[in-house]
Parts: structure tokens; C-alpha cells; sequence
């Protein structure tokens, strides 16, 4: 981090420590409405956090002396800021709307971009409408996505956030787990005749998703007695053409994209594939202008008035200023509720690094733990350490005014909780109001709640495919704010790679039909033994 500037920072927030958040609402009038800013559909308040204007301007002075305006136009511009792999990071040009050209290597990828996408248009179309069937002459009520991480994640976050716009008919299943029991299980849903198979890997190489593919590969021509059923029920997500052919996935059947999508910023990418054929092309498109409005926001913005900005500096104010851990992520909305596990691989896989750019081991803090359920489940059950536990927990609250299902009172009930929720958080309850409720003094110390734990609230009109894509970009870019701030390349991830390597070797020694000498540590060896001996195989 900038150390000069962090210093600034840590001098105004030292100074600004004891102050509480019931003095300083008090002091101002205007908090709330100083401290709140309007994007691409959503409002974000960010008043009941510990901060003062002096201390937003030294760390908006931090932003600019970690050069985040420069880094973003570079990745905005294609350039390889990427420099571990020595690649672009271009996930806005999957949702970029404008007309001029967007050079990578002296090649303009827009074309690519826009092909890809009437392509798999035109084929969710077909699925959609009966058009594309089954080898058997049956359309198509299920669809398969088999991937993991980035290939998974993404699209079954969305599909569950999306459900409200979705084809109803078509019953959407995401495996991902190399445990047969995800796929098993899923296949006990579904009729081969009617399913189809989404082959979803950028390098089409992994170890999960090839064994997955292969089960279900198998399943299908068993059931439908013909090899040559497999081009009419499996298509391809996937960098990778040769690899898709010998699979056996016809690969005019194939959807590309490209080395500068990372995986887990892919969602907007052929990756979405699954979420168009539920949602319909118009739907999807929808979805991309809500990203291009937030990518435009973050482009255009004023760092002080920037949502994406303001949202990393927080993080890092609570993360390296007062040493919290961990933040939660709690959509009060039932369809969000696989976004938090969607951010913990956005955000964790992005920032859980310990060198900076120059391979240097940091001197600060980085990526926090992320964590998060839907309101109001979460609240009866760990709320109880945010609002009291010794441990700072700052929690981005998510909601929206409308509801996709207006019944009785619920959608009032659920907004109430989310309103309380942050207030309770932000002025807690003082032992003196214990006291004028009657609280019988022994108690008064477990009623106390000391109030100051921070939150920002993200209220949108609703749950839209616009305000969704507007969403995940917002998150995506706060990452990337807090990876400049802590100069470190949050595009890599090379932290996932020693444990399947041995998973590799270890895999060997356990299928081994003769004993193996084993050479790990002796935890290792006897954990293999007890395997291998259960297995019948000692
Ligand atoms: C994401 C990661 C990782 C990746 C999966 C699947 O940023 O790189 O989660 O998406 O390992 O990789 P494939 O798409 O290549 O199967």
C-alpha cells in the first residue's frame, strides 16, 4: 500500500476512533445524504460507517496515489495488467455497448464478442422454443451445466438471482462437485431424452468437470443406445476447440471466448449460457447494459463519488485500519441467496494474496474472509456475534423496494428487518435506555449493545436483469479497487494449484493395485494406508 497516503489515512482515523456514530448523525444533518450515491440503478448509503468527510478525503487521496484511475483505464484500454500470465483483463468488453473498436494486441475483440453472442442467442432461442430437440425428436426440458468455479458459480448464482424472468419449462441444474453424488443425484431428475448437457471449461482440461462430462457422456448413450445421440444433447462452453472435438461435442456446437475473460469475471462470457436459455436473449442483453452501466460509472465517476471506489476503500479502511477479518455480504432478497458464495470466489481467488506486482511479500493485510445468507435467515442465526461479539464484522446489507412476489405483508416484513437490522448495528442501545426499559441491573451488561458496527446499504428499485448485471459489476470492480490499493494482481491465482497437483499423485498411489511406497509425511501415509486398506486394496 502507499505508504505515505495509508499514513494519512491511519493519522485522520486515529483521530477519528472515539467518535460515535450517534455524535456524529447528531452533528450533521446532511450524513446520510453526504455519504449516499446513486449508480446504474442503485443507491448505496455508506453514512452508517465509521467515517468523518476529512477521513473519506484521505483515503479518496489514497486511491489516487495508488494510481486506481490509471490501473482501471489500463484495464479498460486491454492492456495486459494481468502481468503473472501476461494477459488482458477485458470482462467489460464482454458487456461493452459501444461502437469503437477495442483493441487487444492490435486486434479489435468487439466482432468476436458480438458473434459469440447472437450465436448463442440464436441457440438459446431454439432450445427455448422447442426448435433445437432431442436425438429422439423430443424438445428439451432440462438443461445440465457441468463446471466448476468460474465455469459454475456465475451462472448458477444467476439463474437463482434471475428466476422471476426464466422459462418456467426449462429446469436448470448446475454440476459442479467430482463427488458422483452431484452428478447422480442430478441425473435421477432428469430424462436423458430431454436434457441437455452444457460442457462449461475455459481450458477444457478440468479434472472435475472432464469426469463429470465423461459420466454424463456415458449415462446418455446408454440410455439413448447411440453414440451419435451425444451431438444433439452436449454442447461447449470453452477456450479450447480441440479439446471440445475430441470430447466428441460437434464444435459448430461450441462456444468460445477468450484468454482475457478469468474465470470467475465470466459470467457475462459464453460462460452465461445456461442463464440465456432461461432467461431469453432480450433478458440476457438486459443484463449487460446493467454491467455497462456500472463499467461506465466506475470509467466516468469522480473517485469521491465513485460506488465501486467508495465500497474498496471501506473494505480496506476496516480491513488495515481496524483489522477486521472477515465482512458479510447479506442480500435480504430469497434469489440472491448463492451471492455471497459467488463473491467469496470473486473476491477471495482475486485478493487472497501475499505478494505484491514485484513479488515481494506484502506488509499489509489483504483480501478479507467473505461470508453471507439472505436476510432475514442470518439474523436468527449469527447476527448474534456482529451485533455483540468481540469482533469487528462490517456487513454490506442488499435490498430492493418491490417485490417479484408481492403476498400479504411479507415483502414489508422482510424490509422492516433489513432497515432495523443496519440501525441497530450503526446506534445499538445504551445501558441508560436498558435501564428506562426496566432491565433489572444484573442484565444490563448482556442487553448493552455498543452500536458503531458498520454497514452499507444497496437499495435498488428491484431485482431486475439490469440491476443484477449492475450488481456483480459494482463487486467486481470494488475488488479490483482494493487489489490496486494493496498492489497486488488480482487476476492470477496460482494459490489453487499445488493442492491438485498431489491431489494427482496422491490419486495414483490410491488406485495402485500393488502396494506404493509412499513418500509423504507420516500423516499422509497413514490417512492413503487406512484408504487403501478400506478400499480392500492394502
Ligand atoms: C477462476 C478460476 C477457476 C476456474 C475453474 C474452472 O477464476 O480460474 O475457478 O474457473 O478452475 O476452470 P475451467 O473453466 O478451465 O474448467
Amino acid at each position: 500500500m502507499n505508504v505515505e497516503a495509508w499514513q494519512a489515512v491511519e493519522s485522520e482515523r486515529q483521530a477519528t476512533r472515539d467518535l460515535r456514530l450517534r455524535e456524529l448523525f447528531a452533528k450533521d444533518g446532511r450524513r446520510a445524504e453526504r455519504f449516499t450515491l446513486e449508480a446504474a440503478g442503485w443507491t448505496l448509503d455508506y453514512s452508517k460507517n465509521r467515517i468523518t468527510p476529512a477521513l473519506m478525503r484521505r483515503l479518496v487521496e489514497l486511491a489516487e496515489a495508488s494510481g486506481v484511475e490509471r490501473w482501471r483505464d489500463a484495464m479498460f484500454a486491454g492492456e495486459a495488467i494481468n502481468a503473472t500470465e501476461g494477459r488482458a483483463v477485458l470482462h467489460t468488453a464482454l458487456r461493452n455497448q459501444k461502437a469503437e473498436p477495442l483493441l487487444v494486441k492490435g486486434e479489435d475483440v468487439m466482432p468476436g464478442v458480438r458473434e459469440v453472442l447472437e450465436r448463442m442467442g440464436e441457440f438459446s432461442d431454439r432450445v427455448r422454443t422447442g426448435k433445437w430437440l432431442g436425438f429422439t425428436g423430443k424438445r428439451i426440458k432440462y438443461v445440465v451445466n457441468i463446471g466448476i468455479g468460474g465455469s459454475d458459480l456465475g451462472p448458477a448464482m444467476a439463474c437463482q438471482a434471475l428466476q422471476a424472468y426464466a422459462k418456467r419449462s426449462i429446469a436448470m441444474y448446475f454440476v459442479s462437485n467430482v463427488d458422483a453424488t452431484h452428478l447422480m443425484e442430478t441425473l435421477r431428475a432428469v430424462k436423458p431424452e430431454q436434457t441437455l448437457f452444457i460442457v462449461a471449461s475455459k481450458t477444457f482440461k478440468t479434472q472435475e468437470t472432464m469426469t463429470n462430462a465423461e459420466t454424463a457422456k456415458e449415462w446418455l448413450v446408454q440410455a439413448l443406445g447411440d453414440k451419435r445421440a451425444v451431438a444433439r444433447h452436449f454442447v461447449a462452453v470453452s477456450t479450447c476447440r480441440e479439446l471440445v472435438e475430441d470430447f466428441g461435442i460437434d464444435v459448430a456446437n461450441m462456444f468460445g471466448f477468450w484468454d482475457w475473460v478469468g474465470g470467475r469475471y465470466s459470467l457475462p462470457s459464453a460462460i452465461g449460457l445456461p442463464l440465456m436459455i432461461a432467461i431469453g436473449r432480450r433478458n440476457y442483453q438486459k443484463m449487460l447494459k446493467g454491467y455497462f452501466k456500472m463499467d461506465q460509472h466506475f470509467l466516468k465517476a469522480p473517485l469521491a463519488r465513485n460506488m465501486p471506489v467508495v465500497m474498496g476503500l471501506l473494505g480496506v479502511l476496516y480491513s488495515n485500519g481496524y483489522g477486521a477479518e472477515s465482512y458479510a455480504v447479506l442480500p435480504y432478497d430469497q434469489y440472491l441467496a448463492r451471492f455471497p458464495a459467488y463473491l467469496q470466489q470473486l473476491d477471495m481467488e482475486s485478493n487472497g494474496k501475499s505478494v505484491d506486482r514485484q513479488g515481494r511479500r506484502v506488509t499489509c493485510h489483504t483480501g478479507p474472509v467473505v461470508w453471507g445468507e439472505p436476510g432475514t435467515n442470518g439474523q436468527h442465526a449469527f447476527y448474534q456475534l456482529i451485533h455483540q461479539g468481540t469482533r469487528l464484522i462490517p456487513c454490506d446489507f442488499i435490498g430492493f423496494c418491490k417485490s417479484h412476489n408481492p403476498s400479504g405483508d411479507h415483502h414489508d416484513k422482510l424490509m422492516a428487518n433489513f432497515f432495523a437490522q443496519t440501525e441497530a448495528l450503526a446506534f445499538g442501545k445504551t445501558a441508560e435506555e436498558c435501564r428506562a426499559e426496566g432491565v433489572a441491573e444484573r442484565l444490563v451488561p448482556f442487553r448493552v449493545f455498543e452500536g458503531d458496527r458498520p454497514t452499507n446499504t444497496l437499495l435498488a428499485e428491484e431485482l431486475t436483469p439490469e440491476t443484477f448485471g449492475a450488481l456483480v459489476a459494482l463487486y467486481e470492480h470494488k475488488v479490483f479497487v482494493q487489489g490496486v490499493l494493496w498492489n497486488i494482481n488480482s487476476f492470477d491465482q496460482y494459490g489453487v494449484e499445488l493442492g491438485k497437483v498431489l491431489a494427482g499423485r496422491v490419486l495414483a498411489e490410491l488406485v495402485e493395485t500393488e502396494p506404493p511406497v509412499l513418500r509423504h509425511d507420516a500423516s499422509t501415509n497413514a490417512l492413503i494406508s487406512r484408504y487403501r486398506a478400506a478400499q480392500g486394496r492394502a
